[in-house]
């Protein structure tokens, strides 16, 4: 019986979330026994070069010795109390600098949670209901937020997943990322009902999409206008493309922000904040309910206050840009060389590619007819020549400042042996 006939036996889909199953390139997944720096190594004992990094968080690598020895000494003291510690207020200062858009933080336990959260903050703050999201971008389970676009560009939503009450979904407006038009059009008709915006500023859930020149500006002006609060997703670009994230780069600055991966530093934790005018609104300074048993313990906090320390110095962001462009680029030219149309995009540590001719890629479309069978023949292809990527083709991939140059050369090699067999 295989490790995974095994786990789905007694856990739900074998797997404690979906995308882990390998439904996105097919075969059993991968069971990783240990990790190191760029490595992880599998239950079979086989190394591979990990460009998925737990999903985002380990920007340092994999057991970052600096890392590991706070969180063996925090545990050693008390892993949880339930109580106010001063870690909770020194990763606050640390965020709030690194991230001054954020005046005003509150500390949660996963990105789900920042976003449940900071939407009905949004609408608690402005008392109104209606959200805008966007088809291909991802913010976690909670109801609002599993909302498809429905028949057309204003039609109230449809749910995402069974167990989404229509009631609440009705309130969910989805639109087309990177479509100004189609968010004037719907300011114009139900701006004053919109509580708030939410977007990831690069779409980094259908593989890696950036805004379009005057995106992220026209849904500043639109929220400002409307007197709509903008909610950027920095769950996965928080610290990631930046030091300030996502919005450092483009240099527009949302009112709230949601945070995860990374300031947990592969510990439980995440957070939401913003303006302290809205913050204000929050339980137990104002009427917006919000909790949570293990939000702020110790030992998270201990391993996000240690990894944004870590990222914040002059060159960090030079360094690990360098190397992750030096990886698209290589894998730009073998492609090239071989007539494969692949289309790639990079900023900092994240990276996309996409095998369409139909590039650069800035709309959901244009992923959802992107050969997705080609992706899966290389994603199995470099995962015999012991290099993992994400298990599917709608997802962005992750370098970290433990990548070597040989790793990216090592990858490269690999590259160029499997696409010539696509
Ligand atoms: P979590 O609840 O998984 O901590 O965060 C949800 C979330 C919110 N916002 C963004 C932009 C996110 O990318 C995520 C979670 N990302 C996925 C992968 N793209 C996590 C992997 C998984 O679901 O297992």
């Amino acid at each position: 019986m295989s490790l995974f006939s095994e786990a789905r036996a007694v856990i739900a889909g074998g797997v404690n979330s979906p995308v882990r199953a390998f439904a996105g390139v097919g075969g059993e997944p991968v069971f990783f026994k240990k990790a190191h720096g760029s490595w992880v190594e599998t239950e079979e004992g086989r190394r591979l070069i990990d460009y998925v990094g737990s999903w985002g968080p380990m920007i340092h690598g994999h057991t970052h010795p600096e890392v590991i020895k706070v969180v063996c000494d925090t545990a050693a003291d008390g892993l949880s109390f339930g109580a106010p510690c001063v870690l909770e207020t020194a990763i606050a200062n640390k965020i709030t600098a690194l991230m001054p858009s954020i005046e005003k933080v509150r500390m949660v336990s996963s990105g789900t949670e920042a976003t449940m959260s900071a939407i009905r903050l949004a609408r608690g703050h402005t008392g109104r209901d209606k959200i805008v999201k966007f088809e291909g971008c991802y913010h976690g389970h909670s109801d609002s937020l599993l909302i498809k676009a429905g028949s057309g560009a204003l039609t109230l939503g449809v749910p995402s997943s069974p167990g989404v009450p229509a009631g609440l979904a009705e309130h969910t407006i989805t639109l087309s990322f990177n479509d100004n038009e189609a968010v004037r059009a719907a300011f114009r008709e139900l701006g004053g009902e919109i509580a708030c915006i939410i977007v990831e500023p690069i779409a980094g859930n259908m593989n890696f999409v950036p805004p379009a020149d005057g995106f992220l500006e026209t849904l500043r002006e639109e929220c400002d206008r409307a007197g709509s609060i903008l909610i950027f997703d920095e769950v996965m670009t928080g610290f990631r493309v930046a030091k300030g994230g996502a919005q450092a780069v483009y240099g527009v600055h949302p009112d709230l922000t949601t945070l995860g991966k990374i300031v947990g530093g592969g510990m439980p934790a995440a957070a939401f904040g913003g303006r302290a005018e809205i913050m204000r609104s929050i339980a137990p300074d104002g009427p917006v309910y919000q909790a949570g048993t293990l939000s702020g313990n110790p030992v998270a906090m201990a391993a996000g206050l240690k990894t944004l320390e870590l990222l914040d110095t002059e060159d960090f962001y030079d360094r690990l840009g360098r190397r992750t462009r030096a990886l698209v680029d290589g894998l730009k030219s073998i492609a090239d060389d071989r007539n494969i149309p692949l289309a790639v995009e990079q900023e900092g540590g994240m990276f996309g590619f996409v095998f369409t001719a139909d590039g650069p890629v800035r709309r959901f479309e244009q992923i959802a007819a992107a050969d997705i069978e080609r992706f899966r023949r290389f994603f199995h292809g470099m995962l015999t020549e012991g290099v993992y990527l994400a298990p599917s083709a709608f997802e962005a991939g992750f370098v970290s400042a433990a990548h070597s140059g040989e790793d990216i050369d090592r990858t490269l090699a690999a590259a160029e042996k499997v696409m010539a067999t696509l």
